[in-house]
């Protein structure tokens, strides 16, 4: 099978420095070779890690309450075209990230690829300790990070360029195909929206009420079977006991094994058409904790679990 791979080394959706180093350390750690060798997949785009510094505005003051808005609108604007160019060739794409903001354009790319390929509306599976749907309006920090779902699903709207005004409806999701899983820390805000437009989120009380394998039923089952699935994945999903190098760390998370069957559950539909990993940074350990690295093996591991690794 045919896997487009876009490395995005961008961290400008938050201010920590450092996510942006996560490809390079992903595959270093060989994550690459594996899907090559042990999986059995073509590789396409995996020679470059994306800078996007010929995007980099000279000036980026904020908008909208938005931090950094020229140079997110624009990198997340090019990976859509990275992303729809690999998903109109029929190609399962894998994007290292980067912070989360990158999913504007992973998303944006694949769902206007499936619309054209398959005439299909596309399913997001967000796996996230946090809800990421800020508006620019309701965002606390804002951290555009905190913000890709509101757009992704028109829920925050803008029409300049320059700021994500290049998103159009064919770039969009349904929020009723949008499912959480993960969820634990939600701003106010966020949490009215969700409720507002109804939209299906798993908390981890979900997780601890009903176990990983009922909530994975009810996640699948709520978006339909045969529905092509785009999954998007934050490392902070996971505890920090496993994933403890990542900008906005929350204790009380899924151990590994949680993490691994979400995705082991996605790939066994046959419907995984796009996965992101996100919000792995390297830099936000001490060196002597071999946290960096953890948080690196855990990262590989949601990977080659999305992409087929266990299978008998
Ligand atoms: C917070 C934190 N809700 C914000 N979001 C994070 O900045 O909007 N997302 N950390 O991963
Ligand atoms: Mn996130
Ligand atoms: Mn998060
Ligand atoms: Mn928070």
């Amino acid at each position: 099978e045919d896997l487009g791979v876009v490395a995005v080394g961008f961290s400008g959706g938050q201010c920590k420095p450092g996510v942006d180093a996560a490809p390079k350390a992903l595959i270093e750690a060989g994550l690459l070779t594996q899907l090559r060798d042990e999986l059995g997949y073509n590789l396409h785009g995996h020679d470059t890690v994306h800078n996007y510094t010929d995007l980099m505005p000279a000036s980026d003051p904020d908008y909208r309450n938005m931090k950094q808005p020229r140079a997110v609108s624009a990198v997340t604007r090019r990976i859509a075209e990275q992303t729809y160019s690999h998903a109109k060739e029929g190609r399962l794409v894998l994007t290292l990230g980067g912070d989360h903001s990158i999913a504007i354009g992973t998303i944006g790319g694949t769902a206007k690829a499936i619309r054209e390929r398959l005439g299909r509306e596309m399913a997001v599976i967000w796996v996230d300790a946090h809800a990421d749907i800020n508006t620019p309006e309701t965002s606390g920090s804002g951290n555009i990070h905190g913000m890709p779902v509101s757009f992704l699903t028109g829920l925050a709207n803008e029409d300049k360029e320059e700021f994500f005004g290049w998103l159009k409806d064919e770039n969009r999701i349904n929020k009723r195909k949008l499912v959480y899983i993960g969820l634990r820390d939600v701003d106010p805000g966020e949490k009215r929206i969700l409720r507002e437009n109804g939209i299906r989120a798993f908390s981890m009380f979900d997780i601890d009420r009903y176990g990983i394998g009922k909530v994975m039923e009810m996640a699948l089952g709520h978006i339909g079977a045969d529905t092509p699935i785009h999954l998007s994945f934050d490392v902070d999903a996971l505890d920090p006991m496993w994933a403890p190098s990542t900008g906005t760390p929350v204790r009380g998370g899924l151990t590994l094994r949680e993490g691994d069957y979400i995705c082991e559950c996605v790939h066994e539909t046959g419907s995984l058409v796009a996965v992101d990993l996100v919000e792995v940074n390297p830099s936000l350990a001490e060196p002597e904790s071999m946290g960096a690295q953890e948080t690196v093996r855990a990262g590989c591991s949601l990977v080659r679990c999305a992409l087929g690794e266990s299978l008998l």
